[in-house]
């Protein structure tokens, strides 16, 4: 599923997000930023040492904050690693804190002049947001992103699996809709 925001593209696939083509791929990184499981460990194996290397050296990332990295042996020249919150109840300012993790992996791409850029679905997994709740957070703040910001020509979800894509299409839908 595609939507068109000015000239800007945001579009919806099933896949993995370490065999994107995009100039940049998005990492659900951890505070610590020495890798893990899920996508980050998907990413760090797809790309090679060399991200691990330039992860240790920023030290790094806070909650909401992001990061830019060389792509490695991955087709994306570069991966950008954000931190998103790891959900307890939703009362602990997650929401802001997701929406934080995409503008600020965003206004990153912004600044280095990145065109295409593929988001996984970031906290869904082992940081348990709720995949409906995210999904709203992830689209809207993408949707008003390219509205405020024509550099940025594709954002790409890279979502794991048919419920997941069904998921973020139903929301983008509604979204577009003007329902949400
Ligand atoms: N491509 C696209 N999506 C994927 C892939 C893949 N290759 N693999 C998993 N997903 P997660 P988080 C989906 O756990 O919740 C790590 O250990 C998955 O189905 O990767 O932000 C980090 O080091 C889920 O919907 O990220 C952190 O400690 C979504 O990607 C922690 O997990 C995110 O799942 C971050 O947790």
């Amino acid at each position: 599923m595609q939507a068109k925001i000015n000239k800007s593209t945001l579009s919806l696939i099933e896949g993995d997000i370490t065999r994107q083509d995009t100039d940049a791929i998005v990492n659900a990184a951890n505070k610590s930023l020495r890798g893990g499981g899920g996508v980050d460990g998907a990413i760090h194996r797809a790309g090679g040492p060399k991200i691990l290397e330039e992860c240790i050296k920023i030290g790094g990332c806070e909650t909401g904050e992001a990061v830019i990295t060389t792509g490695g042996n991955l087709k994306a020249k570069y991966v950008i690693h954000t931190v998103g919150p790891v959900y307890r109840d939703g009362e602990h300012n997650e929401p802001r804190l997701l929406e934080n993790a995409y503008r600020n992996s965003l206004l990153l791409a912004s600044s280095k002049g990145i065109k295409g850029i593929a988001f996984p679905s970031i906290s869904t997994g082992a940081y348990g947001y709720p995949l409906e709740e995210a999904a709203e957070i992830a689209l809207k703040t993408s949707v008003t992103y390219l509205k405020e910001h024509t550099d940025i020509e594709l954002i790409r979800f890279v979502l794991f699996g048919r419920h997941a894509l069904g998921v973020y299409e139903m929301v983008l839908k509604r979204l577009m809709e003007g329902y949400i």
